[in-house]
């Protein structure tokens, strides 16, 4: 027995000790690298375990976070060792913004540690950016006398990825007969 050995119940400690994401910013669908570390910072081996990878809007887990890449095995670590992959995934379809990405260590608590509450961290913030508001067309069902404006009372610097606005469009009847319908939109092409 060496002189130090530690003879106390067993400490197992599980922690997501750091991580990072290349590319930080991107649109729905777009590549992403997550780098993830976790470490057993205890004493005694600990079992395998689960980890989730979450985008949250604040630094701080809590239920309501996305759950972004669920279930990535941790293998068995002996004491003090960390273990580090790279997980490729895709950016969901969330709203634009920016989110933690938060790393959850042992998620269905397989593994009894001695703190249980150090099992989240940050790793990065990923941005998703809003869409630039690239109104490339308008139309409305010109009837023959009807004149369609450019709609320059529709001025808009971006639209968040799936979100709806509404304009004004304008168009003249340019007849003296009245009763042309008008439908108009515009679109996003982007
Ligand atoms: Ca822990
Ligand atoms: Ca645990």
């Amino acid at each position: 027995m060496g002189a130090y050995e530690y003879v106390g119940p067993p400490y197992i400690d599980l922690a997501v000790t750091g991580g990072s994401i290349q590319p930080s910013t991107g649109r729905a669908g777009q590549a992403i690298d997550v780098t993830l570390r976790v470490a057993n910072i205890g004493l005694y081996r600990s079992a395998g375990n689960w980890t989730h990878v979450y985008l949250s809007k604040d630094a701080t887990y809590d239920p309501s976070d996305y759950l972004w890449i669920p279930g990535v095995s941790v293998p068995p670590l002996a004491a003090g060792q960390e273990t580090s992959g790279v997980l490729h995934a895709r950016i969901p379809s969330v709203a634009s913004a920016s989110y933690y990405v938060i790393a959850h260590c042992d998620v269905i608590n397989e593994v009894a540690e001695w703190d249980e509450q150090n099992n989240w961290k940050a790793i990065g913030v990923l941005t998703v950016p809003t869409s630039a508001a690239r109104w490339s067309w308008y139309r409305c069902n010109k009837g023959r006398f009807l004149r369609q404006f450019s709609a320059a009372r529709c001025a808009l610097t971006s639209l968040p990825v799936g979100a709806i606005w509404n304009c004004t469009f304008r168009a003249k009847n340019q007849s003296y007969r009245g009763g042309e319908g008008v439908v108009a939109d515009g679109s996003n092409r982007s």
